[in-house]
This record gives C-alpha cells, structure tokens and sequence, in this order.
C-alpha cells in the first residue's frame, strides 16, 4: 500500500493510506538513505510503500520502501555533531510571516531564510502580518518590502491574521498543496492558521504547550489535514526551518537577482566583493540590486571562514 508519514515520533511512524485510513507503523529492517547522515531515516511527509500485519488483534503497518523526495529540510542533531535530524520531507512551499515591530524581522533574517530555502528548493511565499496594526509611515515601509522582495520574484502578501484581511488568499495558495509556516515568535503563525481552520485550534496549542515544557527534547513534526484539502506541517518549537551548509562560491546563486547578473561579471568565479567589471557590483551603483540584500549577502559571505551555515530559528 500507499501512504504518506503524518507523523513519527522515533520509533512508530502514523501513515495516512490512500484510502484515508491510518496506521501506526514501524520500519523493517535497516534503512539507509543514500547521501545523508541522518538519525531519522523517515520523516514527516515522506511517501512510503508498507504492508499491513496483524498479530493478536492489533494490525500495524510495516514500512518497505520510502519514495525519493523533493525536498527535506533538516536540522543538526542534539549531541551528534556530524548527523542531521529530517525534520520534514517533500515540502510544497513555505509562508514566512514578517512584521514590522512587535516582533521586529529585520531584512538580514529575511535574506538569510530566502537563502535556506533556495537552498532547499521550497518556494517561498512573504507574508506581511499585523496590517491592522501599522500607521501610514509604517504602510509605507511594508509596501517597499514587498516591492523589493517581488522586484527578485518573491510573493508577497499583506495580512491581518486578527481581522482576517487577505487571509482568503493565503488559503487558496494553500489549497492541494503541503506548506510550512515560518517567521518569528509571535509574528502570527498560530493566529492565521486558526482564522483559515478553527477546529484545528486545540491541536496547535496541545503542540506549543508540550513544547514548552522541555527546552531540548527533540521537537517532532506533524502533519494535519485542513477541510479544504490543503496540508500543513506543524514543527513544534522550530520558528523556521533548519540549517544547510552553502559553499561560499554558490551564495550569490541563491540570490536569484544576483544569480541571474553574475553571467556578465568579468570572472566567473566573481564572489562580487572587490573584482573588476563585478556585474552585481555595478547593478548596486545603479540601484538595480538594493543594498539590503548586498549587505545580507556579506554578512552572511563573511560568517564563517570555509562554509555558511544558515541558523533559521525564529530566535537567535
Ligand atoms: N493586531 C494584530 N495582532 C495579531 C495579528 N496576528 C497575531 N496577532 C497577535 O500577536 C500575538 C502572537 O500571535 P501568535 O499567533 O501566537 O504568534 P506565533 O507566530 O504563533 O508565535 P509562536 O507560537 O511563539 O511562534 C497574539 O497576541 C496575537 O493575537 C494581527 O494580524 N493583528
Ligand atoms: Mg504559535
Ligand atoms: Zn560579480
């Protein structure tokens, strides 16, 4: 049979079939993913082939087989330097919420989540959350965000999670398709998932309160089912999604305005820094690439001496 891993929880993964039933389930034997060190070898989201085994009365599903991914976002794991944890795998698209104040998000952690999920290769969708809330200056501000980030190819999307403006929109992005909420505490997450889906409200809170108690259990993911048949994956505890090692020549690669320029630099190795006949350099002169997204682009090129790595929790 069919099914996709709503849920797992180490040991027992839950598998919704494609009838729409679920079973709880384990793995036979030894699985090894090609590539990645992980200490999951199935997570949420996964698709996995299983078969159904029944041993006094109780009939659970045996794992055989899991389909290649799209995508999987993963995080270190707690203690184990070199091994990856899978936090969720074949992810449709990503809502990061943004707010001016109340929280702040400041454009280096926009930039800085963007960069992660070109990475990943999860499209990307800006929410502007809170509009209720800002006055004419501060409209002001949200509406150059996010002619900037659609100037690049981002969508962008003014929300009120409390009023419920534009929330309608979200949906239908939403609909048929698997999407993760980011942004950090306190932007609106919670709030904008219960307007779009009341009844989902206990479950989300059961999530964050559990999470609470214990600051560094590991965190597991799961999947829900929305009435109008779209999907999320909730993940307890982690604002954003987790970590990727980027090579610093292929940074500019995942600034999609600088990686569609870098072709007319003099060098083709060109990090744009101090080259001659930059072309990235010479679009920031004219105000064709905004500062911003240079600036994030060097603070992240200067992190670290051999690799960047991206540490997208919601606070840091
Ligand atoms: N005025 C206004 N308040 C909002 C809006 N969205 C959320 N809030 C408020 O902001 C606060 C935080 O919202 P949450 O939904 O709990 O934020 P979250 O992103 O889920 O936060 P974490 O679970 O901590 O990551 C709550 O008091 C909400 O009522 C909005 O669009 N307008
Ligand atoms: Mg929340
Ligand atoms: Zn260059």
């Amino acid at each position: 049979m069919l099914g996709i891993v709503y849920k797992s929880t180490g040991s027992w993964y839950t598998i919704k079939s494609e009838d729409g039933s679920f079973f709880e389930s384990r793995i036979k034997g030894k699985f090894r993913i090609k590539g990645i060190k992980s200490t999951n070898p199935i997570a949420v989201g996964d698709i996995v082939d299983f078969e159904l085994e029944t041993k006094s009365d109780e009939t659970v599903g045996i794992i055989t087989n899991i389909h290649d991914r799209k995508n999987y976002i993963v995080r270190k794991s707690v203690n184990l330097s070199k091994r990856t944890h899978i936090i969720a795998a074949n992810v449709d698209q990503v809502f990061l919420m943004i707010t001016l104040n109340n929280p702040p998000t400041f454009t280096t952690f926009i930039d800085r989540f963007l960069v992660t999920a070109e990475a990943y290769q999860i499209k990307t969708i800006l929410l502007f959350n809170k509009i209720d809330t800002y006055n004419e200056d501060e409209l002001l501000e949200i509406k150059y965000l996010a002619a900037l980030y659609r100037e690049i190819g981002y969508e962008c999307i003014g929300i009120s999670s409390k009023t419920g403006k534009n929330t309608d929109q979200v949906a239908g992005l939403m609909k048929n398709k698997v999407s993760m909420f980011a942004g950090h505490s306190g932007v609106g997450k919670s709030t904008l998932i219960n307007h779009i889906e009341p009844n989902l409200n206990l479950r989300t809170a059961e999530i964050s309160e559990q999470h609470r108690q214990g600051q560094h259990t590991t965190t597991f993911a799961e999947m829900f089912d929305l009435s109008f048949g779209a999907r999320i994956i909730d993940t307890p505890g982690i604002k954003g999604f987790g970590i990727v090692d980027i090579d610093k020549s292929e940074l500019g690669d995942y600034f999609p305005e600088f990686f569609a320029i870098k072709g007319q630099c003099k060098f083709n190795n060109c990090l744009h820094i101090d080259e001659p006949k930059c072309a990235v350099k010479e679009a920031l002169e004219n105000d064709e690439i905004p500062w911003s997204r240079y600036k994030s682009y060097r603070q992240i090129l200067e992190g670290d001496d051999e690799n960047y790595r991206t540490d997208i929790y919601g606070e840091n």
